[in-house]
């Protein structure tokens, strides 16, 4: 039997009900439209280092004004970028059921800038900063949206010391909060995951957990990624595109 593109989405979205319970968890691929170089794509490296090397304490305790480099710039794209169909999907949708959780590793807040409720953001926020030396006067964290800081690595205006990005770097755990109400997250009717490499951990453990509790699993993305093999549903396309196809079939 042959099951048409058509035949499929159409079963999906007969999926998505007034009280699903609809998670998602999103990755640089859903902000590539809008113009946000993804990680481990074209574009992904700089100055010829990889995300898992700049994106360490150790390696902002060695050189902050070159890690503060690679943030700035990252700034300065990002401002001047706007949500994709992607993120108005989505937002619509957080908006239309009631029990909607977005889990999102993007540290770019273009969920939050197309609407979206009840984001949870697993690594923090390029539009927070908090100070490397947690000086007693400091709040944990607080927003600064300047792009770009003319001086780097910007000053905490508490103690006079370094601050440094709010984002989870590699070996730094994830909010306690955060995981928590991902891992709830995770009891859910439908779980999509979009737009990730699905390789950064505990991130891509989300994905298995959810199918190990239940959730019919789908993935939407340009490639096939490690967890494709152990969905229900791997989609391939731009989640731009998908996720639009998606919900005209909801409607
Ligand atoms: C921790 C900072 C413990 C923010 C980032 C288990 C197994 C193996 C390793 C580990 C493990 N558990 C932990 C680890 C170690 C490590 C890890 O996972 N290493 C891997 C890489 C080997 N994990 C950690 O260190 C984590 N911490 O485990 O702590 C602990 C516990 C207690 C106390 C102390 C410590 C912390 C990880 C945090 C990483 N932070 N960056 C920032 O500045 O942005 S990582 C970086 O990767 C990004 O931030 C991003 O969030 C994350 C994931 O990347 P993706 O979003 O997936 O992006 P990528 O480019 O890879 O892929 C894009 C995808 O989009 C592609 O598939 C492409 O095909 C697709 N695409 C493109 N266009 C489109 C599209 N899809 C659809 N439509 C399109 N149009």
């Amino acid at each position: 039997m042959i099951t048409s593109v058509s035949e499929i989405l159409a079963e999906l979205a007969s999926r998505f009900r007034p009280d699903s319970r609809i998670t998602v968890l999103t990755g640089a691929g859903v902000s590539a439209a809008s113009g946000v170089p993804t990680f481990r794509g074209p574009g992904g490296l700089y100055k010829n280092r990889r995300v898992e090397q700049i994106g360490t304490p150790e390696a902002f305790g060695r050189d902050p004004q070159f890690v503060w480099e690679w943030y700035n710039w990252r700034r300065e794209v990002i401002a001047t970028k706007q949500p994709n169909r992607a993120h108005e999907v989505l937002a619509r949708w957080s908006q239309r059921y009631p029990r909607f959780t977005l889990i999102t590793q993007n540290v770019d807040g273009l969920h939050e800038r197309a609407g979206t409720q009840n984001v949870l953001r697993f690594h923090g926020s390029i539009w927070e900063v908090l100070c490397w030396e947690r000086c007693k006067q400091s709040p944990p964290r607080w927003r600064d949206e300047t792009a770009p800081f003319t001086e780097i690595p910007p000053r905490c205006p508490y103690c006079g010391g370094i601050v440094r990005p709010g984002v989870v770097w590699f070996g730094e755990g994830i909010d306690p909060e955060v995981m928590k109400r991902s891992m709830d997250a995770l009891d859910c009717d439908i779980f999509l995951t979009i737009g990730t490499s699905a390789v950064v951990y505990p991130a891509a453990g989300l994905i298995h957990e959810a199918k190990t509790r239940g959730a019919f699993t789908v993935e939407i993305n340009i490639e096939t990624t490690p967890a494709a093999a152990s969905l229900d549903l791997p989609l391939e396309g731009p989640a731009e595109e998908v996720l639009d196809h998606i919900e005209r079939f909801i409607l």
